[in-house]
């Protein structure tokens, strides 16, 4: 692997990571049924790989960013409920919240009509890594803004506990802090008894340095839709594949089952803030449905950072 990898590049390996991570996986997603229906739309019409809605959200929220300097979050709801397109195998929940907001329904009603303490799906989570690029610099200041992106379409505790573990480990990872101190931050980060046992596993799994097989990583830390049941997963292959390459993070990833595309997408980006873009396989990229807007998005939220950074320092 290329050893030097700058901050910019890193951004682009987040972006690009969580993307490829996202069409990589979205064939292996779920069961038969979902598998041979996205047989139909895996595809661009030039031919690439379709990615789905976690890059979508990605690429919503970054561009509000871009646009507003902050999570503007009347803003952000009407931007992910004008994206929506249900080919891009939004969750069902997600997709009544979206709906809704299109219809002129508040994002603060629409996001409990499905679930009275509103949805604990990782749809949160898996656009929280974007938020990871702009606040890597302030760890309170980075859980609040990924509360607040969140909650427009998922108010659940779950939800955004899990978010917040997602971008706090790619803020981390941004950082190039150690393994084991990530995962013990993690630990510490995690309220509910669910995510701390899965915190737990996998910060024994890592220490020990432990070859668990794809099958115990589902059955241990989850594959589920939950956020409770894929953001540790996702937290854990990120770290456990930091050192080796993508294609066997993907690889592995696949073989985990249940949400394919959010797991290969949460990791991929965690992966990337660690390696950076320069280490992603130029073939992959070249294949990825609008490869090169997310790569100057991502390049544009940099600028934004530094802009951040400067008036800091
Ligand atoms: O979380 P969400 O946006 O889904 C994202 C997933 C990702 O894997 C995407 O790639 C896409 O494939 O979908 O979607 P939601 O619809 O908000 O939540 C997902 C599912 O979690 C729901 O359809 C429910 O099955 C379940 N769920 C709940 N079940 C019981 N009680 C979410 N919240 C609850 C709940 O409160
Ligand atoms: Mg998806
Ligand atoms: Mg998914």
């Amino acid at each position: 692997m290329k050893s030097r990898t700058d901050l910019k590049d890193k951004f682009i390996g987040t972006f690009i990571g969580l993307s490829l991570g996202d069409a990589l996986g979205a064939p292996y997603e779920g069961g038969f049924i979902e598998r041979f229906l996205w047989k139909f739309f895996s595809k661009t019409p030039t031919g690439k790989m379709r990615w789905t809605d976690d890059t979508q959200m990605s690429i919503d929220l970054a561009e509000s960013i871009l646009k507003k300097n902050t999570i503007d979050q009347n803003y952000l709801a009407l931007k992910f409920a004008s994206s929506y397109k249900w080919s891009r195998g939004y969750g069902p929940a997600a997709s009544k919240v979206l709906k809704s907001i299109s219809k002129g329904v508040s994002w603060k009603v629409a996001n409990r009509q499905t679930y009275k303490e509103g949805s604990l799906g990782n749809g949160g989570a898996m656009r929280s890594p974007i938020l990871a690029l702009i606040y890597s610099q302030n760890h309170d200041l980075l859980a609040k803004e990924i509360t607040k992106a969140t909650q427009i379409t998922h108010a659940h505790p779950q939800a955004i506990e899990g978010a917040v573990l997602v971008g706090k480990t790619v803020s981390l990872a941004l950082n190039n802090i150690d393994t084991i101190r990530i995962i013990n931050m993690v630990l510490k980060y995690s309220n509910t008894e669910i995510f701390k046992k899965k915190a737990e596993l996998s910060l024994k799994w890592l220490e020990d340095n432990l070859d668990i097989s794809p099958k115990e990583v589902s059955k241990n830390l989850g594959n589920g839709i939950k956020a409770a049941d894929s953001c540790i997963t996702a937290i854990y292959l990120g770290l456990r594949f930091r050192s080796k390459s993508f294609n066997e993070l993907i690889k592995f990833t696949r073989k985990c089952g249940g949400d394919v595309d959010t797991l290969c997408s949460m990791s991929g980006s965690i992966w990337g803030a660690f390696n950076g873009f320069n280490n992603i396989p130029k073939e992959l990229f070249d294949d990825l449905e609008d490869a090169n807007r997310i790569k100057s998005l991502a390049c544009n939220l940099y600028k934004t950072k530094i802009q951040i950074l400067e008036k800091i320092n």
